[in-house]
């Protein structure tokens, strides 16, 4: 298992879960020095980024891209997949096509959460589950065409109406039927949705691609009752080799909240 965390790409002011203070050298060299070994940036709009500076920074500081998190084409500009109005729907999918192009270049993966939109927004159809479907095939077969995967980030029922937890994830990709699409699974939602978060690692199994970790109360590890040596557990029996990346508020400060991370996530990961 290997240390990743959540940073603010250099085109996002303002992700509310991203952790590490300063402009984005500052970031990637910070957490290069804290122990890291991979850093997922928040993206809202590859084209007005510099890839190559991207992509140099961050190999320069000897660390991986292991996805592109695109949370914030919805935070910050409304995207969406699964949507009745087609026109913000052809933005989303164009949005999230440049997003693929970006990780195919980086070599990283691109995680689809808040960007999949809801089953409600859909209004009044026969079958929104299958449109869902439809859709998010639609973008993974553009993936696969670029060698990139997608993880599915189950959320909680405060943030989607479709794919809460790991069950739900497993069938959704099953129905889906593409085979570069697994699951990021995310504590804190697990601890929502899941019936028992070390089930749900279990249910996701193979397809358990890269891990979100926070505590019960969404700050840095050890602040809350996750059951952490249960969870580590589990993960080792499982064999996961993916990253156990920090995903959380920012407090009391991005600074703090990944020091303090990765001096936990020692006790149980070679840092
Ligand atoms: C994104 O990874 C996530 O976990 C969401 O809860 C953000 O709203
Ligand atoms: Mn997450």
């Amino acid at each position: 298992m290997k240390p990743g965390v959540v940073v603010n790409g250099p085109d996002v002011i303002y992700g509310p879960l991203a952790l590490l203070s300063g402009t984005f050298e500052e970031k990637v060299a910070k957490a290069a020095r804290m122990g890291y070994r991979g850093i997922e940036f928040m993206v809202r709009d590859p084209s007005g980024l510099d890839w190559a500076w991207v992509k140099a920074t961050i190999q320069n500081a000897g660390l991986e891209v292991p996805q592109v998190v695109t949370g914030e084409l919805f935070g910050a500009d409304g995207l969406c997949l699964v949507t009745a109005d087609e026109a913000l729907y052809r933005r989303a999918e164009e949005r999230t096509r440049s997003v693929i192009d970006l990780a195919a270049y980086l070599g990283a993966m691109v995680n689809i959460g808040r960007l999949r939109g809801q089953l409600k927004l859909l209004g009044e159809v026969a079958d929104p589950y299958s449109i869902a479907v439809e859709r998010l095939r639609k973008v993974a077969l553009y993936a696969a065409e670029r060698g990139v995967k997608i993880t599915l980030e189950p959320l909680n029922r405060y943030e989607s109406d479709f794919i809460p937890n790991a069950f739900e994830g497993r069938r959704f990709i099953e129905a889906m039927g593409c085979d570069n699409v697994g699951l990021m699974l995310d504590l804190f939602h697990m601890n929502i949705e899941d019936a028992s978060i070390e089930e749900g690692l279990r249910q996701a199994g193979e397809l358990l691609w890269h891990l979100h970790i926070a505590d019960t109360n969404r700050r840095y590890p050890g602040s809350g009752h996750m059951d952490y040596d249960s969870i580590f557990a589990t993960l080792r029996d499982m064999n996961y080799q993916g990253y156990v990346s920090a995903e959380m508020l920012p407090l009391p400060d991005p600074d703090t909240a990944a020091q303090k991370t990765i001096e936990f996530l020692r006790r149980y990961i070679q840092v």
